[in-house]
């Protein structure tokens, strides 16, 4: 009889960002014939396989979500955490996983389908131990790429002085060469003050101490824009852990590039992007999946898109928010607000699409580039990854713009009004630093593209990473 092929377990964190990204990859291992297992909770099990089930090597193993006293009854998802302050009690529930999770890898062992690795998220640190008692090597995944990876697990090596630095002050890594100057203000808010009380930041330290001592990492970037510095982040680890770039995970996917399926076809948004005159003349705005504006603050969006004068699309998350009097009409059909999950890989890829102002969470960041469309950056959250990502794009691979997040003199810039927004639009879709950015997206867009052909640098990556586990 022929061998069983190849079996891998991959488990993601209950959100959205962290959860697309890995659909993407168990792809990439099906695609290549091994046999991937999912392990989701009931009610994020629909989402999943609405992702998979064309996959015929790809299965889901459902486990219960805790009922956990501090959180909304049903809520499985952070998408369904209705203040961030919950995260922490969030994070601690899945914990309690751990002894039915053993239980799904026992099962497969004695089915004669062991596993020859456990893809966990970074969050679900606990996954290690269950890994170690049967033997399996956990490989994390921490949806970031690998510069942002570097510096935030390098901020303990850090002198004791920069804590009280000025925001302004340029930063040295001694482990980094950083291909930008990094102000103290590009470090997520937090974790230079980190407090080890806290709980999140409890939580985060313990699945830190995992993370370093697991097997390998599984990274979503590529050799060409980052593996520079693989080998710096690569040696924060114990063990001689390995970095696999092996991205960009959305073009393992069948929403690749270059698709536009029947099924996104029939979306009204994409008629609306069908219907636009001018190739590349409409601007994306979406500020992902955590975000929340003020009400002032949509206005002034509402009010910078329609001084700008380019056709926009804009992924609205608030149910309850309504545009200020009379700028629907003024507006007409030159603007498409979506008021729901909008299928954002196909409105990038759509020829009509030519700029993404955006909060640069990676996965946004990392689809736009793959696309070829480049981005006016605007991260909305200061405590994560964003406004490094941000930098990276502007500075760093010159396939951006950035709204200015500092006023004169360095103050912080609460609202970003109108006309701000209404100059960085204007410049992104029509100006002589937007066209620049957008020939440079292009290009980077065919070597992402590129490294997850046959012979591409993630390609390689991948048959090394599975070599690796099954020696
Ligand atoms: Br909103 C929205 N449709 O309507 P990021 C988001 N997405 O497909 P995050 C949709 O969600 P951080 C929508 O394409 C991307 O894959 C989007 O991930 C998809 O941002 C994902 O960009 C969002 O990493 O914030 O997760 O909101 O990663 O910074 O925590």
């Amino acid at each position: 009889a022929a061998p069983s092929p190849s079996h891998v377990v991959v488990f993601p964190y209950m959100a959205q960002g962290h959860t697309i990204p890995l659909l993407d990859i168990a792809k990439a291992f099906a695609n290549r014939g091994l046999k991937v297992t999912i392990i989701t909770t009931p009610s994020n099990a629909p989402f999943i396989s609405s992702k998979t089930s064309n996959h015929p090597n790809i299965s889901s193993s459902i486990i219960p979500f805790p009922r956990a006293q501090d959180l909304p009854e049903g809520c499985e998802n952070t998408a369904d955490l209705p203040s961030m302050a919950l995260l922490a009690p969030f994070v601690e529930a899945t914990k309690q996983m751990k002894q039915p999770f053993e239980g799904v890898l026992r099962d497969m062992i004695s089915d004669g389908c062991r596993p020859i690795c456990v893809i966990s998220d970074f969050f679900l640190g606990w996954t290690l131990d269950s890994c170690r008692s049967f033997r399996i090597p956990r490989i994390v995944y921490h949806g970031m790429g690998v510069l942002s990876m570097a510096i935030c697990k390098s901020v303990g090596l850090l002198a004791p002085s920069v804590k009280d630095s000025s925001d302004l002050d340029p930063i040295e890594f001694p482990n980094l060469n950083a291909p930008f100057t990094l102000l103290k203000s590009d470090i997520p808010e937090g974790l230079l003050h980190a407090n080890p009380d806290d709980d999140f930041v409890r939580l985060s330290l313990e699945a830190g101490e995992a993370d370093i001592n697991s097997w390998g990492v599984v990274v979503n970037s590529f050799e060409e824009i980052e593996g520079d510095h693989a080998g710096e982040f690569e040696s924060l680890y114990v063990n001689q852990a390995k970095a696999y770039c092996v991205g960009p995970f959305l073009l393992y996917d069948r929403l690749g590039y270059d698709h536009v399926g029947t099924e996104e076809q029939s979306y009204s948004y994409i008629k609306w992007l069908d219907d636009q005159a001018e190739s590349g003349g409409v601007i994306y705005v979406s500020f992902g999946t955590q975000s929340h504006f003020s009400e002032h603050q949509m206005d002034e969006i509402a009010s910078g898109l329609e001084m700008a004068g380019h056709p926009f699309i804009w992924v609205v998350r608030s149910k309850e928010w309504v545009p200020p009097d009379g700028w629907n009409a003024r507006v007409g059909r030159r603007g498409l607000v979506v008021q729901d999950w909008v299928d954002q890989r196909s409105i990038l890829a759509h020829p009509a699409t030519g700029g993404f102002l955006s909060h640069c969470g990676w996965n946004s960041v990392l689809e736009s580039l793959s696309m070829g469309v480049p981005l006016l950056t605007w991260p909305a959250l200061s405590f994560s990854d964003q406004p490094l990502n941000a930098k990276f794009v502007a500075v760093g691979l010159g396939v951006g713009l950035m709204i200015p997040q500092r006023g004169v003199g360095g103050e912080k810039i609460v609202t970003v009004d109108r006309d701000v927004i209404c100059d960085g639009v204007k410049e992104l879709m029509g100006g002589e630093e937007g066209r620049k950015a957008r020939e440079r997206a292009q290009a980077l867009g065919r070597l992402a593209r590129h490294a997850v052909e046959k012979g591409g640098s993630s390609d390689l990556k991948l048959d090394e990473l599975i070599e690796q586990l099954t020696i």
